[in-house]
């Protein structure tokens, strides 16, 4: 199918007419591309097999990623650069005159996540194949993944994803795997053999149908899989209205939950989480016993990773099987239970903490209820052996307490390994959040720093920088990233440094001109494009950015001498549905964008974007435009970010707080190639502790700030006074969570700082080349093969090719 240009345009003739029943001038760009895609799904299922046939048959451990997100955007493109295809099918294509990035551009992002950690277990599962290590995901397939967000008069409106649509062509359905899952009923318990039996009465089933994605891994031999999971009705039919629960089903698996960070305790949420957990366990054992004689061994053979809470149910969906189908005893039950299953947490904030009312998780899933209550119990029975009498203490680690299930407790107690995604996210989990857990089970916790796929997040997106890294030193960065320190050897260089510099200039061409195409704005190629896109969310402070503008806008007409290199102010995000704040925030930003595009004088420094829907495949045009990346979280919010590395791998100069992982940025770099500004965590968490901020204060002694502010609720914008209200109350009225007018000046100065950089446009260069050089530790292959060794003992295999 591919072993020539000729034999590749022959076959894909072939397959079209067959697949279609059409003549190729008939076809549309999107029959073109699933002719594609189909090709080359069929072309890999042979190294798929292969690798699936030598997992089953020399019992190497494997490991499961459990997610309730997998953001995986399109495939084509990076499947075909993995298989080493992609420049032959361009030329075939071209015989046939048709465009391979146009069929690239035909493909639907798969969006089946909202942000970070959604994208994290794609990265992730590419570095696992990427690197011949035996792992898989298990999610659920989403009819309708994150919404479209289209912006209508500065608001945003939100439209139903359609990713499937027109069917996927990298899936296949797995009919002889489903398997079912059991909700509601009631908990009979009853004596065998002197040993205590449960059994669900009047419970109601559902089936779950897996469909598998081929991950290929680059240049190996080794696919993996992910499995994701839709629910059906099942044949077994209910006591009730066969509509009523045909439609209640398939909900299951309709839409991906929009929501980051802040919980909504909808019922239909619970049931995604045990629908996806319940599913995924059950096959796992079932496939381990039909290889492996004794369940004793689990641990040695199959390793199970949390993403986040929301597949923490695994715990005692694991449980049940084992006790209530596999008849082993507790003890045996739990130590298998607890070797085999790791959590990664992702977040401090409170309200992103899973808790489950007892009244709705009971009645949904009673017997998993019960071993739950039962896991509680054994646990503070041994809490109280460790400290007697201190009831303070254990009723602050119980697992179920106030009338609530604690999802993070759950994971921690059921679990061999606890990890945070950044260093200091780990230091604020245990000195902080989970103190009393890290006391009690210190060796349990881990540090595991993020990483991006450096194959999608630079070799993909930015050929350009590619062909000019490969050029200067060569192509071994791509199997080890941290090679790319060898360009610090090119940073003195002339001709480099002009290429380099050449590199920024073309992809700031092609968003510009993404942008003169989507919003009919001019933006200047030569201004500094200056970046933020990630979740709307007040504590990533997209806020203080807007604020910013407000002021350098305010000082350009108040100061016919004030003068800045001209700057282009991007944003991309979407806001949470129900997040009313948030999409306040959005709307600013349109209004402020108004005002100062629009001014005849100001317009000439500063331009506001915002590029509507921002999602994995709009980033990949993104990030390599980027001169200035903005990560100017409140410090100890933002657990890792990830975004921030996307940037700097592609020469961005960050422009950041000391949070999350901005911190191993700046240990990368130093301090002379990124922009640091604003309060420490430390200073924030203490201002926390002892209420001694006061906004107003600022709000008096600082009239820049005094002069924004006043903006958002007089006559300023025209619109009614009250549209920013909800703004002016979050930073005066209730005193500033986020500490922006704390930072604000601090945030002017390193713009200052910045602005006065980027006049020497060589030093630029050489801080940008810097930031690439340094981005190797970044790559998710070093995250997982720190998690391959210290938390799932894994290893690589090697596939010798028939
Ligand atoms: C509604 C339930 C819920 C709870 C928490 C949804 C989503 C969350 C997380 C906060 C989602 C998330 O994306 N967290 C991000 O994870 C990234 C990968 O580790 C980190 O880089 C980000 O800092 C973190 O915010």
């Amino acid at each position: 199918m591919f072993s020539s240009v000729d034999e590749f345009v022959r076959s894909y003739k072939e397959k079209l007419e067959h697949m279609h029943g059409k003549q190729l001038a008939e076809c549309n760009s999107r029959e073109q591309y699933e002719t594609l895609g189909t090709m080359v799904r069929e072309y890999c299922s042979r190294d798929w097999l292969a690798t699936m046939e030598k997992y089953r048959y020399e019992k190497q451990k494997q490991v499961y990623y459990l997610s309730i997100e997998f953001l995986l955007g399109k495939l084509l493109k990076s499947n075909l650069i993995h298989l080493g295809i992609r420049e032959l099918c361009e030329e075939g294509l071209k015989r046939l005159g048709i465009s391979l990035t146009g069929l690239e551009e035909v493909e639907c992002d798969a969006g089946l996540g909202n942000g970070g950690l959604g994208r994290l277990a794609a990265c992730f599962l590419d570095s696992l194949a990427s690197q011949d290590l035996p792992g898989h995901g298990c999610g659920i397939r989403y009819k309708h993944g994150l919404f479209d967000q289209r912006i209508v008069d500065g608001y945003q409106v939100e439209l139903p994803e359609q990713w499937l649509k027109y069917g996927n062509v990298w899936e296949v359905r797995r009919d002889d795997q489903i398997v079912q899952v059991t909700f509601g009923g009631e908990v009979e318990t009853y004596y065998s053999k002197d040993r205590l039996e449960f059994r669900l009465n009047g419970a109601e089933t559902i089936s779950a149908v897996p469909y598998d994605l081929p991950i290929i891994g680059y240049r190996t031999n080794t696919i993996n899989s992910l499995r994701l999971w839709s629910a059906e009705p099942s044949s077994h039919s209910p006591n009730r209205s066969l509509m009523k629960y045909k439609i209640e089903t398939e909900a299951v698996s309709e839409f991906l939950y929009p929501d980051d960070t802040h919980i909504d305790g909808k019922i239909l949420r619970l049931k995604q989480q045990y629908f996806l957990v319940s599913a995924s366990i059950q096959r796992i054992l079932a496939s381990y016993k039909e290889q492996n004689s004794s369940l004793l061994e689990l641990p040695d053979q199959v390793a199970i990773h949390i993403n986040d809470t929301h597949p923490v149910l695994a715990i005692p969906e694991m449980m049940r099987i084992l006790i209530d189908e596999e008849k082993l005893d507790w003890d045996t039950a739990w130590d298998i239970t607890t070797k085999t299953i790791s959590y990664t947490n992702h977040t401090t904030l409170s309200e992103a903490l899973e808790k489950w009312q007892i009244d709705l998780f009971k009645p949904l899933l009673p017997r998993i209820y019960l071993i739950v209550e039962e896991i509680n119990e054994r646990y503070c029975a041994k809490l109280w052996e460790k400290y007697p009498g201190d009831w303070q203490r254990i009723e602050q680690m119980a697992i179920i307490a106030h009338g609530v299930v604690k999802m993070a407790h759950l994971a921690i107690v059921g679990s061999h390994s606890v990890n945070g995604v950044a260093e200091m996210h780990t230091d604020i989990l245990k000195k902080r959040e989970m103190r009393l857990f890290y006391e009690y089970e210190p060796n349990k916790f881990n540090n595991k720093t993020n990483g991006i796929t450096h194959r999608r997040w630079l070799l993909q997106c930015n050929p350009e920088l590619t062909s000019l890294i490969n050029y200067s030193i060569g192509d071994a960065w791509i199997k080890d990233p941290t090679k790319l320190v060898e360009l610090l050897n090119w940073k003195e260089d002339r001709v480099f440094l002009n290429d380099f510099a050449d590199v920024k200039r073309k992809r700031k061409t092609i968003l510009a001109n993404y942008i003169h195409y989507k919003n009919g704005i001019s933006i200047d190629h030569s201004s500094i494009f200056d970046i933020q896109v990630k979740r709307m969310h007040a504590y990533k402070r997209q806020l203080l950015n807007v604020l910013h503008i407000m002021y350098l806008y305010n000082r350009l007409k108040e100061d016919s001498r004030f003068e800045i290199h001209p700057r282009t102010f991007i944003f991309g995000a979407k806001a949470s549905p129900g997040y009313y704040y948030a999409k306040k925030i959005i709307k600013l930003i349109h209004s402020v964008a108004e005002i100062v595009n629009n001014d005849p004088y100001v317009k000439n420094f500063i331009k506001v974007i915002f590029i509507e829907n921002f999602r994995v495949s709009l980033g990949e045009i993104i990030y390599p435009a980027a001169d200035v990346s903005e990560q100017i979280s409140t410090a100890s919010k933002e657990a890792s970010g990830t975004g921030n590395m996307k940037f700097m791998m592609n020469g961005a100069i960050t422009l950041g707080t000391l949070d999350g992982a901005n911190i191993e940025i700046l240990n990368e770099v130093g301090e002379e190639n990124l922009f640091i500004f604003g309060l420490t965590a430390e200073e924030v968490l203490s201002y926390y502790q002892n209420g001694g901020y006061k906004s107003s204060d600022y709000y008096h002694h600082d009239t820049r700030i005094k002069k924004v502010l006043d903006q958002l609720i007089g006559d300023y914008f025209p619109l009614p006074s009250v549209e920013f209200e909800p703004i002016y109350d979050s930073l005066m009225s209730y005193n500033d969570e986020y500490f922006l007018l704390r930072d604000f000046s601090s945030y002017v100065d390193a713009h200052e700082r910045l602005n006065n950089a980027y006049l020497d446009k060589t030093k630029w260069s050489k801080m940008s080349v810097h930031n690439v050089a340094k981005s190797g530790y970044f790559t998710s292959d070093r995250t997982i093969r720190q998690y391959a060794e210290d938390i799932w003992n894994i290893e690589q295999h090697t596939l010798h090719h028939s």
